[in-house]
């Protein structure tokens, strides 16, 4: 059978080197999907490289430049069954330059570990994947203090990155107390899937355990279906492969869909032919699920990412311009009217002009505090008016939340990040 257990997607963020392709690979080969002599290899070949260590982290890192460097660059996909669930884990890179990777591994997750090393604590990507976790509606976030090994094991150490960590929780308001924070150590297989026998004081769940702690993702199948395309792969004997995540909604062979934007701008339409999860043909797929599909009609240069594959009966709007709220993250100065940086929205990556700062907003309580402020700093919200300068599917939230978030990037930072609440849509 397809589906036995429901799926949930897990992903696995945070700081450069904290340790997630390590904690991930150990989570492979201590549950035996990796044999010993494969992690012999994977051994003799980190050390060739001049990464001992890093033969873990190769689990994940298939890449050649990814291996030589010892840093992750695209987000990997591993499955493993628990007792409750089919966990699709997602390794998502931490280095900044490949944030806007990491942003697709979150807009597909369930559930997330947030990864920090017990000898560094916060470092700035902990708190930009953080935020960045909570614009993609990540709702159920545990934290891993990985290289526990690197500081002897010492509560006191793990105690203190924990309160560190806690206050960036507070900050984008979860509570830390209701938070489980994991003490392991991946290269040495501290609490991935064994319980360590070096932190008697640790009384918390494993890794492992924990996958079967968060609860059952509710998917939103009540919805119209969405499948935002991540990539657009040409198989022979297939053809033309968009695959992604259905965030919304219900997936049947035989149905009408269309692609939207696509090539033209106006849409593609086209009759689903087949839908492929984990290897296997299935009739039907849900929200929740990744799967890899192919359209009679739709062919390579009709589709790439960032477009939505919709019900054409439902399909979602082409914005001309929409109406968000906003919150300023990391600007280098000041965020004025006019400014035109990179959105992502879903998987799209869309220049959108901010063309009205309408009003600046009390964050915890959307309350206004200032009808059209000249600009935004650092922590301020506001409600604004952007202009897509390009072909951009969203919706607004109250119509399809998966569709209305998203983030803000310019010069390698996340600036800002909102959530789309009214639109104006583009005339046909
Ligand atoms: N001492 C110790 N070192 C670790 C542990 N986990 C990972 N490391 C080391 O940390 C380095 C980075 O590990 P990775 O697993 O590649 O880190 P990552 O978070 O996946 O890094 P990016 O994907 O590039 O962001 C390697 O040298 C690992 O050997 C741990 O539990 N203890
Ligand atoms: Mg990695």
């Amino acid at each position: 059978m397809a589906k036995e257990k429901p799926n949930m997607n897990v992903v696995f963020v945070g700081h450069v080197d904290a340790g997630k392709s390590t904690v991930v690979g150990r989570v492979m080969f201590d549950s035996g999907a990796v044999s010993e002599q494969e992690m012999t290899k994977l051994r003799a070949e980190a050390e060739k490289h001049g990464k001992a260590g890093f033969e873990f982290a190769y689990i994940m890192d298939n890449i050649k430049e990814e291996r030589e460097r010892g840093v992750t660059i695209d987000l990997s996909y591993k499955k493993i069954m628990t007792q409750k669930f089919q966990i699709t884990i997602i390794d998502a890179p931490g280095h900044r330059d490949f944030v806007k990777n990491m942003i697709t591994g979150a807009s597909q997750a369930d559930a997330a570990f947030l990864v920090v090393a017990a000898p560094t604590g916060v470092e700035p990507q902990t708190t930009e994947h953080l935020w960045l976790l909570r614009t993609a509606g990540v709702k159920n976030i545990v934290v891993a203090i990985n290289k526990m090994d690197a500081v002897e094991y010492k509560e006191d150490r793990f105690n203190k990155v924990k309160e560190d960590v806690g206050a960036l929780l507070k900050g984008v308001g979860i509570k830390a107390e209701d938070t489980t924070f994991i003490a392991c150590s991946g290269l040495k297989g501290d609490n991935i899937i064994k319980k360590s026998e070096n932190m008697a004081w640790y009384k918390g769940p494993t890794i492992m355990e924990q996958f079967d702690l968060f609860p059952e993702p509710k998917q939103p199948t009540e919805l119209p279906m969405r499948m935002p395309v991540q990539d657009v792969y040409e198989i022979t004997g297939i053809g033309t492969v968009p695959v992604g995540k259905i965030v919304t909604g219900v997936m049947k062979v035989g149905a009408k869909v269309v692609v939207l934007p696509g090539r033209t701008g106006k849409g593609i339409e086209g009759e689903l032919k087949t839908i492929e999860m984990h290897h296997e043909t299935i009739p039907q797929a849900d929200a929740g699920d990744n799967v890899g599909i192919n359209i009679r009609g739709v062919g390579k240069k009709d589709i790439a990412r960032g477009d939505v594959i919709c019900e054409a009966s439902s399909p979602c709007p082409i914005a001309e311009e929409f109406i968000a709220t906003i919150t300023v993250i990391n600007h280098p100065s000041v965020l004025a009217k006019g400014y035109t940086p990179v959105f992502h929205v879903h998987t799209a990556q869309v220049p959108c002009q901010i063309s009205e700062i309408i009003a600046q907003l009390n964050p915890a309580t959307g309350e206004t505090l200032k009808e059209s402020p000249e600009y935004l700093k650092n922590g301020e919200s506001a409600k604004v008016r952007i202009r897509p300068q390009g072909n951009l599917c969203i919706e607004a939230s109250k119509d399809n939340p998966a569709m209305a978030r998203f983030s803000i990037r310019d010069a390698g930072q996340t600036v800002a990040a909102g959530m789309c609440t009214e639109i104006v849509k583009k005339k046909a």
